[in-house]
């Protein structure tokens, strides 16, 4: 394993996707390498990319990646599926387009199936980041798609979170229904070729003032609102040049300081759940079974019964 890992911190890109399967392995062995790399972390800009299914965010994020990769920078993309019941794995889609940016040396593609989780981002996919950070990717982007859990969890894995919104979904003020507007750090309209997308960006950066006015303090960040066009690349390094404006920010603010915090509490809070969960589930049958017994006797309340069981 230290070989593996010293090969993967030196930028040995077979290494770095062993390392990968290693860690999203059920298991021991993920543990090891976790903690192995962990204390090697804490250098990218880890980049949320979230909004609706079909809005522009793996196309926009091929041209993203293309054009980070361009100023001399190891880039990852991890993208969350999640997976149909049809072929119980990622989507293809996304697989394909994607595929384009795999003969980039500098730029890494992880997709991973949200399968297992309960609707949230999996753990899986904060190892990941932890692991392309370890070995030398400046930026990680993750792409979700927003939605309910998905998109309270995205806040938990990155600085900087671009919503990205697009005409024509049938729902013109998408940000705002969804939630989008109060996780957002980086507002991004994609489709702009399509003719209701100046209408779209108009209604978000009313939004995003609506949003500022009621703030009682002044904000110390305005997101802005980008107009993209995801197949001709118009409005990416605008976007570039606002994920690192972003980034300057929070380290400048201390507001760095703050959300790290809050992503570790809540990183810890999920592992420490899932901890219980599994002294549950491997919990002997005979304990388990006399626990039910004096429950359903009345000698023992379930929350006594549960003590009993997780001391
Ligand atoms: N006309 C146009 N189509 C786009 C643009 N961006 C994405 N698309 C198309 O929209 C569809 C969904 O894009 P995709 O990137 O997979 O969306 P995702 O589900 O948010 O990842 C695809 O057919 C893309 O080719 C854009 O800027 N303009
Ligand atoms: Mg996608």
């Amino acid at each position: 394993m230290k070989g593996l890992l010293r090969s993967a911190l030196n930028g040995d890109v077979t290494a770095v996707a062993r390392l990968l399967t290693r860690v999203e392995a059920p298991g021991d062995g993920a543990r090891e390498v976790h903690e192995a790399a962990f204390p090697h972390t804490g250098k990218a800009q880890l980049v949320g990319i979230t909004g609706p299914a079909g809005a522009g965010k793996s196309t926009l994020i091929s041209k993203l990646a293309a054009s980070l990769a361009s100023d001399e920078q190891r880039v990852a993309i991890i993208a969350c599926d999640p997976s149909s019941p049809n072929s119980g794995g990622a989507l293809l889609g996304d697989r394909i387009r994607m595929h384009e940016l795999v003969a980039n040396q500098q730029i890494f593609v992880r997709s991973i199936a949200t399968r297992d989780s309960t609707g949230g981002l999996p753990l899986a996919a904060f190892r990941a980041a932890d692991i392309f950070d370890a070995c030398g990717f400046g930026t990680v982007i993750i792409e979700t798609v927003g939605t309910g859990q998905n998109q309270v969890d995205i806040m938990q894995a990155a600085h900087t979170v671009v919503a990205v919104s697009a005409p024509g979904l049938g729902d013109d003020i998408q940000a705002m229904k969804s939630g989008l507007l109060e996780i957002a750090d980086i507002h991004a309209v994609t489709k702009s070729d399509f003719s209701g997308a100046s209408r779209t960006l108009l209604e978000i950066q009313n939004a995003v003032h609506m949003r500022h006015r009621t703030t009682e303090a002044p904000p110390a960040w305005t997101p802005p609102v980008i107009a993209i066009n995801g197949l001709s690349g118009d409005g990416v390094t605008d976007l570039q040049q606002a994920m690192h404006s972003h980034y300057g920010h929070l380290t400048e603010s201390g507001e760095m300081q703050i959300r790290c915090q809050r992503m570790f509490r809540e990183r810890i809070y999920r592992e420490a759940t899932r901890l219980l969960t599994q002294t549950f589930e491997t919990t002997p049958d005979k304990q388990m079974a006399d626990k039910l017994q004096q429950v359903m006797q009345r000698k023992m309340t379930p929350a006594q019964a549960a003590r009993a069981i997780l001391s």
